[in-house]
């Protein structure tokens, strides 16, 4: 559930990139991060090890728009793919409004890519989240190098609802900033109705017409400029806050420290 703030007029809503370990999901993050305008986001923090593997998370709050006069902030945030981290991909989970599934499309990765799929079904449930009922856009990524799993085999096997899909090559942006216009068209609505939905019963016709009225104004990011396939990789000089932890405990109150004080911080 987004965390929201009556009183300053805050909206965040959590968007988690989910996918078996090294298929680029933190790739994504850092792309967008150095494809916005300062002004646009706040830093990324990442969690990770000395070989760039993340440990827990990475976060990246983007600005996003209106909803009403509710200011939108997007905080996408990855979990960490290796198999032993499962009960962190879990607590990231925890209040998801979003999940862009990001699939690592090598042939030999197959199994990894169902396995975590099935994983994301279960640590959904344990947040008693049906998969099925919430926002999810699958991005197939990789798709530069040779081998490939066919799209259509992706679709069969994890995507039978044809929920949207985006063929990537993350590390190149090629369908990053899609992907995360695709999961904001499908969360964004969700969201709106969850927090203003309700409220909206029991008010007078003509109000009723007024609130009605309210649109969502530009409910995705905007890129400095027009998003092109580079030819080599992107290795902009990123300002990352990385933060030290002790143990599992440790990095959940963190978790919740930082979205507390993001949610506070975030009035203008
Ligand atoms: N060829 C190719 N390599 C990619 C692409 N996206 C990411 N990579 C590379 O894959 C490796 C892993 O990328 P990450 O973004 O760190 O992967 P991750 O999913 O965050 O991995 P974990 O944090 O361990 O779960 C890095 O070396 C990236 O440069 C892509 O589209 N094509
Ligand atoms: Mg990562």
């Amino acid at each position: 559930m987004a965390f929201v703030n009556y009183v300053t007029k805050n909206l965040a809503v959590k968007i988690v990139y989910y996918g078996p370990g090294l298929s680029g999901k933190t790739t994504n993050l850092r792309y967008i991060y150095s494809k916005l305008d300062p002004d646009s986001r706040a830093d990324l923090i990442c969690l990770e090890t000395d070989t760039e593997r993340t440990i827990f998370f990475d976060l990246l709050p983007v600005k996003a728009g209106l909803i009403g006069d509710f200011k939108v902030h997007f905080q996408l945030m990855t979990v960490p793919g290796q198999v032993f981290y499962e009960a962190s991909r879990k607590s990231v989970l925890k209040g998801a409004d979003g999940i862009v599934f990001v699939a690592d499309s090598q042939v030999p990765l197959l199994d990894a890519n169902l396995e975590n799929f099935d994983g994301l079904r279960r640590n959904l449930l344990e947040h008693n989240i049906d998969l099925n009922f919430i926002p999810l856009v699958f991005q197939y990524n990789k798709r530069d190098l040779d081998n490939l799993i066919p799209v259509e085999t992706f679709n069969n096997l994890l995507n039978p609802r044809r929920l949207p899909y985006i063929e990537s090559a993350a590390i190149y942006g090629q369908g990053v900033i899609e992907t995360l216009k695709e999961i904001s068209k499908l969360a964004v609505p969700v969201v709106r109705e969850k927090i203003f939905g309700k409220k909206r019963e029991g008010v007078r016709p003509e109000e009723k017409e007024k609130k009605e009225a309210e649109k969502i104004e530009v409910v995705e990011p905007v890129p400095k400029k027009e998003v092109e396939l580079v030819t080599e990789p992107e290795r902009s000089p990123l300002r990352l806050t990385k933060i030290k932890f002790k143990s599992q405990k440790d990095i959940e109150e963190e978790l919740e420290k930082l979205a507390k004080e993001f949610t506070a911080n975030s009035k203008d």
